[in-house]
């Protein structure tokens, strides 16, 4: 995202610092590891670690009602062009640090304001609801989109099998947070675990959507593997990635964007071209693959193009509540 200095002062201080040799190398010798022993017979829902390099196949309904006809962003392009700051804060570092998240075993923790807390383990979530894919566009607050064949089921479910109570008006997703894991996390570029919120009520929203894979395989970690979300009206930074814990709250939660500057996102952060980005104009966006020097840029839709969600605002100020 380019918002905050780096640890030196520094604007990108960070590709470099995280992504030592040994990360390389042992990069590389899973990689050949894969290959020699090949996980192209694995079959059915079996986790790996691998996931990120791996390709194992998940299957999926393609669901009718979110499918777009804009062409679908390269595989290539949604894995190595990312935003998932335990992994370094250059666009290319999480495809080559991410090895090192193990997502399995995994499980959430639902708590806070629910008939009783529990645990739900990967196994248990991918059994949650059918899987369906949707193609959804997902824009960046930096002024970039994609469009990716995401695999899951809106989140409504889990909410049902939460039973939140009366209280319940926000729901707080936090990532996982293990240094050991996650090498970004030495940088106090965020104040982590990253945590982001949405209302009940957006949570509930269809088009909420707990995502565990993309393009027909499980997803790669670099894109959030083993389970994150997908909320394609807002920028991309409230589909957190790599959720570890659901908590049903009370009061408007903080996110991890809102704290580090407030100013510049707040909590609702649907994408809206009229309003402005303090440091930038959010009118276009530049679609991913379509770059060229030619190449025009795409205008922003409001809510991203998902007008079903403009009933959830209505009376409220969007320049206001941004
Ligand atoms: N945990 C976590 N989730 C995260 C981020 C992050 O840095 N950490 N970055 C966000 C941002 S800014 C974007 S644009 C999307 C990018 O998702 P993608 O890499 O799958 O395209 O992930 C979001 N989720
Ligand atoms: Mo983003």
């Amino acid at each position: 995202m380019l918002i905050l200095p780096g640890p030196n002062g520094t604007d990108r201080p960070y590709a470099s610092e995280i992504t030592p040799r040994e990360v390389f190398e042992k990069r590389r010798k899973l990689l050949g590891m894969l290959a020699a022993g090949g996980l192209a017979g694995v079959s059915g829902l079996r986790w790996t670690d691998a996931a990120a390099q791996a390709t194992q196949r998940l299957a999926a309904a393609a669901n009718p009602a979110y499918q777009l006809t804009e062409k679908q962003t390269s595989r290539k392009d949604a894995t190595t062009y990312n935003n998932f700051y335990e992994f370094g804060t250059d666009k290319a570092d999480p495809a080559q640090t991410a090895g090192t998240l193990k997502t399995h075993p995994w499980s959430i923790s639902i708590e806070g304001e629910v008939k009783k807390p529990f645990v739900l383990d990967l196994e248990a979530l991918l059994k949650l609801a059918p899987m369906e894919e949707r193609i959804y566009r997902l824009r960046c607050v930096e002024g970039w989109s994609m469009v990716i064949p995401w695999i899951g089921y809106s989140l409504s479910h889990l909410i049902r099998r939460a039973e939140p109570n009366g209280n319940a008006r926000y729901i707080e997703f936090v990532t996982l947070n293990d240094k050991k894991q996650m090498p970004g996390l030495n940088y106090p570029v965020l104040d982590w675990p990253y945590t982001e919120g949405l209302r009940l009520d957006e949570a509930n929203h269809p088009l909420t959507l707990l995502t565990f894979g993309m393009y027909g395989e499980v997803l790669p970690n670099q894109n959030g593997a083993p389970v994150r979300l997908t909320v394609p009206w807002k920028y991309g930074f409230k589909s957190a990635k790599s959720i570890v814990k659901i908590r049903f709250v009370r009061d408007q939660p903080q996110t991890s964007w809102n704290r580090a500057n407030g100013r510049e996102y707040g909590f609702y952060s649907n994408v809206n071209p009229e309003v402005d980005h303090p440091r930038w104009s959010q009118a276009s966006e530049r679609r991913i693959g379509e770059d060229g020097l030619f190449t025009r840029k795409r205008k922003t839709l409001m809510f991203n193009g998902y007008q079903e969600v403009a009933s959830l605002y209505s009376g409220m100020d969007l320049r206001k509540f941004y």
